[in-house]
């Protein structure tokens, strides 16, 4: 399936296994080959076959960019070495003085960019809640001369809160600025942040993107092409690009990307009922429950609400690591997106780096990305482990 008309008629799931996909014209291999060449001939002085160094661009690499970027919709994708690659040649558009609206519960990782890699850089920034309980107002209150970039992550790690991003990138365009989606705990299964009105849309690949925890990449989807050669200018002079290997196991989890989220929306939205339901548990974060304050907004924009729950245990941080330690289906680790369950406490762990900022998590707080295992075997196993934690307090 090569030709953009064809792969607009066909629907997500065909798009996703043959976009940019063979067969492969020389041999017929019904999957890309692994290019690892990282130079390539060329018939004579600035006469190439499309590929000249493997930095600048690799037949793996673009079959993946071409199959994500019809995925989301957009005109460009560029493929990175990681989320954080992705997201820093995002900031590299800005000029010093410049400044940055982004949420006031982001990714650790995009947070310490943002703040201490591009901070002193003369790059400003506030956190801002544009969420349903923070909504536009927000934004406007913290609006300045300067601010050229609004970046939103919905739903947000670790608090999975729902931003409006049609309403958010009406008012930032209105004011000339352009909206960033982090579209990680989403996918574009789920959510079309550049149909909605987004500019660009980033991608920790490394999540449900690959999905089997075997693979760190990053990703960028342009609906401008002007904006799209900007960006792929600094993928190229800054080099933070991913190897053929990596591209390739992308790929291949994109192909059952469709599938895996399905089964990752059912069981979470299961893991959020008996969670809710726990007298050990005092609040719990998944868009799909209709106490969530962005439940609206995400039935709206989202085609399901995805497998990212977190939870706040009553007694606090002292529970919160019992649980995190009790459970056996569900391993304590970093990361998220991929088959199995995982267990992690991201005031200690993944959003450690937020430490004294606007962005601290609550000490009793616990995320789970929830896998696609036997929907009993993570019940039982995350029950076990709240009854332990409910005899402690
Ligand atoms: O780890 P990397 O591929 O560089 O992606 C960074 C990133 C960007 N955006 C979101 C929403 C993310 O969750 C991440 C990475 N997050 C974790 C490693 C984590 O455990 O939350």
């Amino acid at each position: 399936m090569k030709g953009p008309g064809e792969a607009a008629r066909a629907g997500f799931e065909t798009r996703a296994i043959h976009v940019g996909q063979g067969p492969d014209p020389t041999t017929g291999a019904v999957v890309p080959p692994v290019s690892f060449a990282t130079t390539f001939a060329q018939d004579a002085v600035g006469h190439h076959r499309g590929y000249e160094y493997a930095r600048s661009g690799n037949p793996t690499r673009a079959a993946l960019e071409e199959c994500l970027a019809d995925l989301e919709g957009a005109a460009r994708g560029l493929a990175f070495a990681s989320g954080l690659a992705a997201e820093d040649a995002v900031l590299r558009t800005l000029r010093p003085g410049d400044h940055v609206i982004f949420p006031h519960d982001a990714y650790g990782g995009t947070f310490r960019l943002i703040d201490k890699v591009w901070g002193p850089a003369g790059i400003g920034h506030t956190p801002v809640d544009m969420s349903a309980t923070g909504g536009i107002d927000g934004l406007r209150r913290a609006w300045l001369d300067s601010t050229r970039l609004v970046w939103v992550e919905t739903p947000s790690n670790p608090l999975l809160s729902v931003v409006d991003i049609a309403a958010v990138s009406a008012e930032a365009h209105s004011r000339g600025a352009v909206v960033v989606v982090d579209n990680t705990f989403a996918t574009p299964y789920l959510q079309q942040p550049l149909e909605l009105g987004a500019d660009i849309v980033v991608h920790s690949a490394t999540k449900y993107l690959g999905g089997h925890s075997d693979v760190v990449g990053g990703f960028l989807a342009v609906a401008d092409t002007d904006l799209g050669d900007r960006l792929a200018f600094f993928q190229n002079a800054v080099g933070g690009v991913p190897g053929p290997m990596d591209c390739y196991l992308v790929l291949r989890g994109v192909k059952t990307l469709a599938i895996r989220m399905d089964r990752h929306c059912a069981n979470a939205s299961a893991v959020a009922g008996l969670l809710e339901s726990h007298p050990a548990v005092s609040r719990v974060h998944y868009p799909g429950l209709r106490s969530h304050p962005g439940h609206d907004v995400a039935v709206r924009q989202m085609r399901g609400f995805g497998g990212m729950v977190s939870f706040v245990l009553a007694a606090g941080e002292r529970a919160a690591l019992e649980v995190a330690r009790s459970t056996s289906v569900f391993t304590l680790a970093e990361s998220l997106g991929a088959v199995e369950s995982l267990i992690e406490h991201p005031h200690r762990m993944t959003h450690a780096s937020t430490a004294g900022s606007a962005l601290q998590v609550d000490p009793g707080l616990i995320r789970l990305s929830v896998g696609i295992e036997t929907v009993g075997d993570l019940l039982d196993d995350l029950e076990r482990a709240l009854d332990r934690a409910q005899r402690l307090s």
